[in-house]
């Protein structure tokens, strides 16, 4: 098990857009149950490749209030979409803004499984939010990119405010 470091806005890298995986093996697959146990120590309900520095089109997300229904993406497409909802959404990207954002409330999903088998399915609420808002990570996109510049810039100062009081985990065990 291994707890990766999260990337904070407004660090550039979370800007990387993600290149698509090549081979489906034993290698991707050690990355993808870090990337869930990162996720599950946040605590968070999703994570994407880009928040933990690698740029490969992988996200990993469970929903669920026992952690008992964990979803891998691969590879994913939105082939669909219908319908709009309005929901607050956070980020372990930006800690501790939660903002409402507008999104399609019905897509449908291709993506590879960590089998390398390739899937169809349709997701509706609260998932299909949270794919979105991953699948914009794997893209450089964040949440707050939908609210105003101005919003943008008080978040910016707020968490650039944060980070000089309170030393990054890598800085604070380094050494
Ligand atoms: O991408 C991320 O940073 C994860 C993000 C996913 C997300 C949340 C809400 C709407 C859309 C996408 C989070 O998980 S933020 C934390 C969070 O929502 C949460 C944390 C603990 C328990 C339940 C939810
Ligand atoms: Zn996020």
């Amino acid at each position: 098990m291994a707890i990766l470091d999260i990337l904070h806005f407004p660090d550039p890298r979370l800007r990387t857009k993600a290149q698509p995986v090549e081979k489906v093996d034993d290698d991707l697959r050690k990355l993808i149950d870090d990337m869930f146990d990162t996720m599950y120590d946040a605590p968070g309900i999703g994570l994407a490749a880009t928040q933990v520095n690698v740029h490969k089109r992988i996200v990993v997300i469970d929903i669920s209030e026992e952690h008992d229904d964990p979803l891998c993406l691969i590879n994913p497409e939105i082939i669909a979409r219908d319908g709009e909802e309005e929901m607050d959404e956070g980020c372990l990207s930006v800690p501790g803004v939660y903002e409402k954002v507008v999104r399609a409330d019905h897509i449908r999903i291709r993506t590879l499984t960590r089998e390398g088998d390739t899937i169809e399915f349709d997701a509706e609420g609260l998932l299909a939010v949270c794919i979105q808002h991953e699948l914009d990570h794997l893209d450089g996109k964040l949440f707050i990119d939908y609210l105003s510049n101005l919003k943008r810039q008080r978040i910016r100062k707020k968490l650039e405010k944060e980070s000089r009081s309170k030393p990054s985990q890598a800085a604070a065990t380094a050494g």
